[in-house]
């Protein structure tokens, strides 16, 4: 197979030429090529079967036991002028990391495939969606991007039709990690990758092109590219609404985004439309609508279970990757949180061993086509996208932010979004449990300057009819003794009533200077396990913790210097104003 599009046929000889693979392989996305891949996987250990009797097609990867999360000090965006990058990403100049690139990637494929893997990010056929192509010598990224994109001839197809498409160039190379770099050069509309076999570092249509590079071009066209789930909401009189969804890596996107209504919610229904990425574009009248690029999730396995999320527990019985899990003695997979069975195996392949720490890695991630869910809405495969009517942002925080509170303007609520903080996670490299500022949950993944892109959502104000209204949520906060005071998980369904009755403006609200928040009363709280006035609690407004907390604001936003907008700093003033 080869390819009408110069410009991609010229690439690919170019990189051939400099990586010196032994053979190469255009994918074209058929099931065939995928049992091909898994078998070929088999052969080579990269895949491991698991009990094909209760995991039908469904296969172990170990990755190096170095390689297990992204490696946010390690990529870079390369654009021409520094501040374009701006604080919020490691910058290098793209002469730079051009040679230095160059340097790792000769010769890196000698013996190996090259993959050619061209994708669309979203429906083939929505002018909302974009192209990219993947050059890999990893088997395991082939396979991978199978389950997570639109991947193969309909892919190509559009490219050869369009002429456009994002570069992603990658190399899992010698895995040693002073020679891994994820590098972007948005301006030339290509990722280079080199040094890691992980999702997040490797799978480039996810981060690297879906946010990294796809929100420096949504910039530049008018939209927004960003790290959201993407949920219908149906209630039991009918109504639909969409909600869009931006908490940090590893905070329950995929929880939310597949969550089951508790047994006293009847009549209410959830539909995933997408669990990490949404892209948002304005239509013709006016109406900001959202598509998921993705077709598929990797998501986080530990602490999946059936009393936490029964649909994803059920979803990855059949045709999944597993990266990084445990396995029992029979041949399953296993992880903390799974609720039945024994680890005899942890995620590095030694005997289990509770000294070693988790028997699956913090980190174990499912790879899967996003069709296999039982709350899977078709509505991901309309091209026009689905109208969303509410914002939420989130974020992992014991104390000081409320269940939940709604911002009382689209500015207000950038700044909410702005202020964003959650305590860090697994999904990446670094300590675990620091409260860090991840401004619309995009810190690892805006592609340019974050003052220009607190300008670019502000720009919405002007050039949108009707706007979502944006809320915050805590799914996290502890009482004095660091249990949890929401439930979490079905019961957030509560909260999101709420959200849905504010957008059809059917319930009042309490005004305080952070936002509107709901009276306890609003929050249907029966046959909830809550301790006796743990909703006052959690639906606190403390003045003196929220007057540090916009002081720690505006010490961040002020790192943004000249590119800050003006607008948010008045709002920032209103807020710390009413606090008095
Ligand atoms: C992810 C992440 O893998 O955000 O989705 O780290
Ligand atoms: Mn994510």
């Amino acid at each position: 197979m080869t390819t009408s599009n110069a410009d991609l046929r010229d690439w690919v000889d170019a990189v051939a030429a400099l990586t010196k693979p032994a053979r190469i392989h255009w994918c074209d996305g058929s099931d065939a090529e995928y049992q091909g891949l898994v078998a070929e996987m088999q052969k080579s250990g990269d895949l491991i079967a698991l009990n094909q009797k209760t995991y039908p097609n469904c296969y172990l990867h170990r990755s190096n036991p170095s390689d297990v999360a992204r490696v946010e000090h390690l990529t870079f965006v390369c654009t021409n002028d520094r501040d374009a990058a701006g604080p919020n990403n490691n910058w290098m100049a793209p002469t730079q990391a051009h040679q230095k690139m160059d340097e790792l990637f000769a010769g890196t494929m000698q013996g190996r495939t090259l993959y050619v893997i061209p994708y669309c990010m979203g429906p083939i056929d929505s002018p909302y969606s974009r192209c990219g192509v993947e050059i890999t010598d990893s088997a395991y990224v082939a396979a991978n991007m199978k389950l997570m994109t639109r991947m193969g001839s309909a892919a190509l197809a559009r490219i050869e039709r369009e002429g456009k498409f994002v570069r992603g160039l990658h190399s899992t190379g010698d895995l040693n990690p002073d020679r891994r770099f994820i590098m972007h050069f948005p301006e030339e509309l290509l990722i280079q990758s080199i040094g890691s076999g992980y999702g997040g570092n490797a799978l480039l249509g996810k981060k690297c092109h879906a946010l990294r590079i796809a929100s420096w071009q949504a910039r530049q066209e008018g939209w927004l590219a960003e790290h959201m789930l993407l949920v219908e909401i149906e209630n039991p009189a009918g109504e639909r609404f969409y909600i869009g969804a931006a908490f940090p890596s590893a905070c329950g996107k995929t929880n939310l985004a597949m969550l089951i209504p508790p047994e006293s919610m009847a009549g209410w229904k959830v539909r995933t439309l997408g669990d990490d990425i949404a892209w948002l574009h304005l239509d013709d009248e006016g109406q900001l609508r959202a598509i998921n690029p993705e077709a598929g999730y990797f998501g986080v396995v530990p602490g999946t279970g059936p009393a936490t999320n029964r649909n994803a527990y059920d979803m990855i019985r059949h045709d999944t990757i597993f990266t990084n899990v445990a396995l029992t003695a029979d041949g399953e997979p296993w992880w903390e949180g799974k609720g039945d069975g024994q680890p005899a195996i942890d995620w590095q392949g030694r005997p289990h061993d509770a000294k070693n720490g988790p028997a699956a890695h913090p980190n174990s991630r499912f790879t899967v086509s996003a069709r296999q869910g039982s709350s899977y809405s078709p509505l991901a495969d309309d091209p026009r996208g689905v109208p969303i009517s509410a914002i939420v942002f989130g974020g992992r925080r014991r104390e000081l932010a409320p269940l939940v509170y709604q911002a009382k303007s689209w500015r207000h609520g950038v700044l909410m979004g702005a202020g964003v903080a959650s305590e860090t996670t697994a999904a990446a490299t670094g300590t675990v449990g620091v409260t860090r500022r991840d401004p619309m949950a995009m810190k690892p993944f805006c592609g340019y300057n974050f003052g220009d892109y607190w300008n670019h959502w502000l720009s919405f104000e002007k050039r949108a009819k009707k706007l979502p209204a944006v809320f915050h949520v805590n799914w996290f906060r502890q009482d004095d003794s660091g249990h949890f005071l929401w439930p979490g998980f079905g019961d957030n369904l509560r909260v999101i009533q709420w959200i849905t009755e504010r957008c059809a403006a059917k319930v009042g609200a309490r005004e305080t200077p952070i936002g509107f928040l709901p009276h306890s009363t609003d929050i249907d709280s029966r046959g909830v396990d809550l301790k006796p006035g743990a909703l006052d609690a959690l639906l606190k407004v403390d003045a003196g913790q929220w007057r540090a907390e916009m002081a720690s604001v505006a010490t961040y936003l002020q790192e943004f210097g000249e590119r800050l907008p003006a607008e948010l700093l008045d709002e920032h003033r209103r807020v710390v104003k009413d606090l008095g």
